[in-house]
């Protein structure tokens, strides 16, 4: 058989094979077979210095039309199995964007944040500045500028968590009177500030306390201010947060801070009045602190008692939280029962 016949055969087996070719191994398979050195196109140009000088252009012409013949095949067959590979990965790989999503869990504010969060919005729409303190506090801010000097037999009403002797875990929110007394100018008209934050007590938790809760104090200091205008502040935060279900009553107390004093308390929601053991058989909780700001509390912070004078207040969330919802145990806010929180989705 002459060279040119062995390549014509040559190219048709290796047509054959490229279109055999069922994956991209396969037809590298066959390109180094019949286009590498050692493969039989070479040795067939090998052959050709036996060819006489008026057939070996021709014959070298030949090879070389195989050989771009077969290249361009199997880069064909490449390009048509990589693109099959491509698709199959591809369907393989579909996102079906309708198939229904996995709910992920979101977060929400806890109950008593709402409370907190609907109280200060209250006092921002009346007017008020909100001032966050800090939990740890010095003693002189906790007692002594709220007219409670050491060895004060009142200091006993609040058992305290000392973090070194002059320093203490805040038992109130009151300290943030004294700090908002000394930096306001009451040459710009008077001081209405509202302050919301946990505060700590070595109080034993039972139904109605926690060692550790929330007080929201409030103070308006200025010319003129009455207890008639603290007794309607009070009834207004009482509205918007219970509406005419509970009834509110203020009864004398005494803190050394405020002289009147007054508690207030909420009718229970629990036995709406008749008594029962949340209430301590009272009919009422107790939900706040409230009076006129002591003259001695005004001088300790620079302000003149007989210009200015005003009413404060610290009420607690947590017992707001309970009237509420009709809690029975302030620990169960506490336990992180996401069954129970999540009966309080703001969301719905
Ligand atoms: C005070 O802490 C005063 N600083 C309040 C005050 C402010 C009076 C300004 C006058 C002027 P009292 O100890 O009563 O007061 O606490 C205030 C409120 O905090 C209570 O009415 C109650 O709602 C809440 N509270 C007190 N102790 C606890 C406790 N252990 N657990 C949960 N809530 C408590």
């Amino acid at each position: 058989m002459g060279l040119k016949d062995k390549l014509t055969q040559l190219r048709d087996e290796g047509m054959a094979e490229i279109r055999n070719s069922k994956d991209l191994q396969k037809i590298n398979e066959v390109r180094v077979k019949m286009l590498g050195k050692k493969g039989p196109i070479t040795s067939v140009l090998r052959g050709m210095k036996e060819l006489s000088a008026e057939e070996r252009p021709v014959v070298g012409k030949f090879a070389n039309k195989v050989r771009d013949e077969l290249t361009t095949a199997i880069e064909d067959r490449r390009a048509e199995l990589e693109q099959a590979e491509l698709d199959a990965q591809l369907a393989e790989e579909k996102l079906d964007v309708t198939l229904p999503g996995t709910p992920v869990a979101q977060g929400q504010s806890h109950v008593i944040q709402q409370i907190i969060d609907q109280v200060v919005d209250l006092f921002v729409s009346m007017g008020y500045e909100v001032a966050v303190g800090d939990e740890v506090e010095q003693e002189v801010y906790n007692f002594e500028k709220l007219n409670l000097p050491k060895d004060h037999p009142a200091r006993d009403m609040q058992d305290t968590f000392y973090v070194t002797p002059t320093v203490l875990m805040r038992t109130q929110t009151s300290p943030m009177q004294a700090r908002m007394l000394e930096k306001h100018d009451f040459s710009q008209g008077p001081l209405k500030m509202i302050s919301p934050g946990k505060v700590y007590r070595r109080d034993t938790d039972d139904a109605t306390h926690s060692h550790q809760f929330n007080q929201i104090e409030g103070m308006v200091v200025g010319k003129h201010i009455t207890m008639a205008d603290l007794k309607g502040t009070l009834e207004v935060v009482a509205q918007s947060l219970f509406g005419d279900k509970l009834q509110v009553r203020l009864r004398p107390s005494y803190f050394p801070f405020t002289e009147p004093s007054v508690e207030a308390d909420i009718t229970c929601f629990n036995c709406m009045g008749k008594g029962c053991a949340i209430c301590k058989h009272t009919g009422w909780i107790e939900v706040l602190g409230a009076g006129m700001v002591h003259p001695n509390v005004l001088k300790m912070s620079g302000v003149d008692p007989e210009e200015y004078g005003g009413f404060a207040f610290g009420l607690g969330p947590d017992r707001f939280a309970m009237l509420k919802y009709g809690v029975d145990d302030i620990r169960n806010f506490y336990q992180n029962d996401v069954r129970f929180l999540n009966q309080f989705d703001e969301k719905g």
